[in-house]
């Protein structure tokens, strides 16, 4: 494992970039991490050289070779260095896993966008019922278990935590608490942020607040 050379081509709000991150901290890599912070001002030969499909990070740079979507390179990340697995060993279990992968990536910082970009309240009030549904969902499946598969922080676990580092602005603007409404999905994230390799991987969310107000500023919503 010494050997490998990781780096992680990364952006400091990305919630993409941060469940990688936690991945990388859970299963104990050392890796170089390379800023991308100008996203929206232009981006760097190797991004464009790495990802030229969708030019957007995370991109995990394995020996030079590029894995590329935050999903693929978790899943990537758990078959390279099998010690600790984060997925399920049981097929049954690992597809249950992947079926609220599959749900949280499609359905999740979507709908959240969809609050903090919402004209009119309306707009807003339909936005902030169609997020909380989708949390509904997750808190039903998460039930009295400590994380998503059981007692282990695992898969599922690590792609929602990333996406969490955003609920707070989209709690801002929707004028909501998780807590109020799903308060064991809320004990989830007070438990996984305990973890060191969450808490360290996860950008302060007063900082994430600050970046939609100055996206919704260059948006024109202000
Ligand atoms: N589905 C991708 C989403 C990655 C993504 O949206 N990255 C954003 C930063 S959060 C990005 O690179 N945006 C730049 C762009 O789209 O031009 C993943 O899971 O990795």
């Amino acid at each position: 494992m010494g050997k490998d050379d990781v780096k992680l081509l990364s952006m400091w709000a990305s919630p993409f970039c941060m469940r990688v991150k936690v991945a990388l901290a859970e299963k104990d890599i050392p890796y170089e991490e390379i800023l991308e912070n100008n996203l929206l001002g232009g981006k760097t030969e190797l991004l464009l050289k790495s990802n030229p499909v969708h030019q957007q990070v995370p991109v995990l740079l394995h020996d030079e070779k590029p894995i590329l979507e935050s999903t693929n390179i978790v899943t990537y990340i758990d078959e390279v260095w099998p010690s600790k697995p984060l997925l399920p060993t049981c097929a049954y279990e690992k597809a249950r896993a992947r079926f609220w992968a599959d749900y949280i990536d499609r359905k999740v910082h979507p709908a959240g966008r969809a609050i903090w970009t919402a004209k009119g309240e309306d707009e807003l009030e339909a936005a902030k019922k169609a997020f909380l549904d989708i949390l509904m969902f997750l808190d039903g499946t998460l039930g009295d278990k400590d994380y998503f598969s059981g007692e282990n922080f695992g898969f599922v676990d690590i792609l929602l935590i990333g996406l969490t580092s955003w609920f707070p602005a989209f709690e801002k603007y929707g004028s909501f608490t998780v807590e109020e409404h799903y308060p064991r999905l809320a004990a989830w994230i007070t438990r996984s942020y305990a973890r060191r390799t969450v808490s360290e991987s996860l950008a302060n969310p007063e900082k994430i607040i600050n970046f939609v107000v100055m996206l919704r500023q260059m948006f024109g919503i202000e």
